[in-house]
């Protein structure tokens, strides 16, 4: 009946009760779009992902071979700068971490930031221990689809909240771009495109890092 379906302001006082809500967040079941210029259009035949920068080779992948690379499921919680909050979200896709390990990027110890780079020159930079973390994942699939173009089609990356790790370090979710084109690792950090229009750095969302 009606009233097991929960509102959403008894959903958010559930997070909240969970210790999932972060401060100055409110829960929302939209997905809003958000994001400077418009939408890049895909085509399979010249699409290329690179990893290039503070690694012994350098590599890249069509989308034809990237979409033989094992890919894993994650769940979390996203979490907005401009304020919103969707939880238990579920993404398909590559993780880097998976990709090191498996001896596809091969780090160097100077290989300490990790720029990602995206259609019509947009960047968002990372410190590599976050990229490398187990919420920060190289998503193809959001719910169980394809990524629609709006939400960066073919591939994004994606950071969001774990529940119950602590542990990891979590940003706010722009820290993740649409229409991912690469990785470049770099051993200074270099702003991205947001982080130079005044957004925080390093973004941890417990600590409302929202403006630098
Ligand atoms: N390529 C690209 N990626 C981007 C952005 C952008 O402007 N360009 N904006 C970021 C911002 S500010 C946010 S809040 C999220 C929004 O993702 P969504 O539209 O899927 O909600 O994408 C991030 N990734
Ligand atoms: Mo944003």
């Amino acid at each position: 009946m009606f009233d097991s379906i929960e509102s959403r302001q008894e959903g958010e006082e559930r997070v909240r009760r969970e210790g999932r809500l972060p401060p100055g967040q409110s829960l929302t079941y939209k997905f809003p779009v958000l994001h400077y210029g418009p939408v890049p259009p895909f085509d399979a035949a010249t699409w290329d992902f690179r990893i290039w920068g503070q690694v012994e080779e350098k590599i890249s992948w069509d989308w034809a071979s990237f979409n033989l690379l094992l890919k894993t499921r994650l769940k979390m919680d996203i979490h907005c700068v401009t304020r919103w909050s969707k939880f238990d979200t579920l993404w398909e896709g590559v993780s880097v971490r998976m990709l090191v390990d498996e001896g596809f990027i091969k780090l160097l110890p100077s290989a300490h930031f990790v720029i990602q780079h995206a259609e019509y020159g947009f960047t968002a930079n990372l410190p590599v221990e976050i990229v490398l973390q187990d919420n920060f994942l190289l998503a193809t699939h959001f719910d169980g689809e394809p990524l629609s173009p709006d939400h960066g089609y073919p591939l994004r990356g994606v950071i969001g909240h774990i529940p119950e790790r602590d542990d990891l370090e979590t940003p706010y979710f722009w820290k993740g771009a649409k229409w991912l084109r690469g990785l470049e690792f770099t051993e200074q950090d270099r702003l991205g495109f947001w982080e130079k229009a005044g957004y925080h750095n390093r973004a941890d969302v417990w600590k409302e890092q929202r403006f630098a």
